[in-house]
């Protein structure tokens, strides 16, 4: 694969780079941590290294250094489509190179051909009651690949062998999991759906598919191009967040037990079906239809919607889809999506009073100065857009950015590998020892 021989030519320059800061920088102290930080949920402590992406919170993400508009432009397209083949931003989360054309298709034939699902991965989910919320359906599918890790099996074989498996070489394994498990996420991921809500198929992979379109055509879209754009933007955009964040975070620390890519980005994806991570995109479009049902089923006008959120705030609502723990301005990943409803789907009645809430909700979230970010984050449109394509089941929405956030998580735990780093363990102290520092202050 381009995607090996890219990393293998930069492994040297990198492994330098780490070594230098770790041998003749190794005790330059970067942030200090106080007693609010530790009970506050560890915010704003600088503990990792991500090189996949870094948020900022006036410009919002940036994967690999690119913006979100300059990763929808820079990367490869199929012929007929506005929007990027996954297999290029899976090459450049993983290499740090924009790909050419070839070089993402490959990564996209290499998904087509890894893409068979084993028989008991199906019956496992067959085991569930239908009404098992569909991340707990996708977990268990990726657990139930494990038995398959190329890493798991290597690194117990040579336990036993003269030769062993050198430590460098790990990453390679690491990267083989990682292309298979994604290979299988649009089968896996549309079998949820069809378990759950359609009609029990099993769709096979079409080679002559990207791996956005494979998911769309997989629950019963092949037609509609527009939705096949929908997941190539949806997939891409949601991709990485940094390595803070609690999926991110949660594979990674996993992953530095030298547990397996299926076992670290199944952990992963547990964290992400959290009401306060993943979930959440799941609250917005409920709430979206619970204005319009409290005026009838139509969108309010500026002056009625403003009377109705104030009257929300004051009743100490949370508007979801707004704020945002890092981010100071409007998500671009809101952004995008919201310029893809514009051009394609203005009408929506959904999409219009979203519109309509982006008007008047900021002015009004920012007036007592609480909130710190007044604007809309991805998740104030992620469903609406899903919604009006058909797929109308909101606990499924966390499964589409799962499927999408395992690209990143995979981009951090094989780097992970290939840096070399060793196993986590932060230290933890007892209340009683903060009462004595504090005492000492
Ligand atoms: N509506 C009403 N009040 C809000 C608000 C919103 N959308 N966002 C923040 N606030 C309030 C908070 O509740 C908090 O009030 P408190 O001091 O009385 O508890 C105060 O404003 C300050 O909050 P903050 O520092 O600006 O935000 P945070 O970093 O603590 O939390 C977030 C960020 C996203 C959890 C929060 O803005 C929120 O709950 N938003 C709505 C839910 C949502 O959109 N979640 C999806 C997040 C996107 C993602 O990561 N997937």
């Amino acid at each position: 694969m381009k995607m090996i021989e890219a990393i293998t030519e930069q492994l040297p320059a990198w492994r330098e780079r780490v070594n230098r800061l770790r041998t003749q920088f190794g005790s330059l102290k970067v942030c200090d941590v106080t007693v609010e930080q530790i009970y506050g949920g560890i915010r704003g402590v600088q503990i990792q290294v991500s090189d996949i992406s870094y948020v900022d919170p006036y410009e919002g993400i940036r994967l690999r250094g690119y913006t979100i508009p300059e990763v929808l432009e820079y990367l490869p397209k199929k012929p007929g489509s506005d929007f990027p083949l996954v297999g290029g931003l899976y090459y450049l989360l993983m290499t740090d190179r924009l790909p050419n054309e070839a070089e993402a298709d490959e990564v996209e034939q290499e998904w087509a051909s890894r893409s068979q699902i084993p028989e008991h991965v199906y019956q496992v989910i067959r085991q569930f009651p239908r009404d098992t919320h569909p991340m707990t359906l996708f977990s268990v599918a990726i657990m139930a690949l494990q038995p398959s890790s190329q890493f798991a099996s290597k690194y117990a074989e040579q336990m036993f062998t003269s030769e062993g498996l050198p430590k460098g070489d790990y990453w390679k394994y690491y990267l083989e999991d990682s292309m298979n498990l994604i290979a299988k996420l649009p089968g896996i991921a549309s079998f949820i759906y069809n378990y759950k809500y359609r009609n029990e198929e099993i769709v096979s992979y079409s080679p002559e598919l990207d791996w956005s379109a494979n998911f769309a055509r997989m629950i019963g879209k092949a037609e509609d191009l527009r939705y096949q754009d929908l997941c190539r933007l949806f997939f891409v955009i949601h991709s990485d967040h940094e390595g803070g964040n609690v999926s991110a975070h949660t594979s990674y620390l996993v992953s530095s037990a030298l547990s397996d890519v299926y076992l670290s980005c199944a952990a992963g994806m547990n964290g992400l079906a959290g009401p306060l991570h993943g979930l959440a995109n799941q609250e917005c479009i409920r709430w979206v239809l619970q204005v319009r049902e409290a005026f009838g089923g139509h969108v309010p006008g500026k002056e009625e919607l403003t009377d109705h959120l104030r009257r929300q705030l004051q009743a100490g609502k949370l508007i979801p889809g707004y704020g945002h723990a890092v981010l100071r301005v409007t998500d671009p990943r809101f952004t995008v999506q919201y310029e893809f409803a514009k051009k394609y789907i203005s009408n929506d009645p959904n999409i219009e009073l979203i519109g309509r809430v982006f008007e008047v909700l900021p002015p009004i979230l920012a007036e007592n100065g609480k909130v710190k970010n007044p604007y809309p984050n991805v998740d104030a449109i992620n469903g609406a857009l899903q919604y009006h394509y058909g797929v109308k089941e909101f606990d499924f929405y966390t499964v589409l950015f799962g499927m999408s956030r395992i690209l990143g998580l995979t981009a951090h735990i094989v780097w992970g590998r290939i840096l070399g780093k060793p196993i986590e363990r932060p230290k933890s102290l007892t209340t009683a020892m903060l009462e004595q520092l504090a005492e000492k202050s």
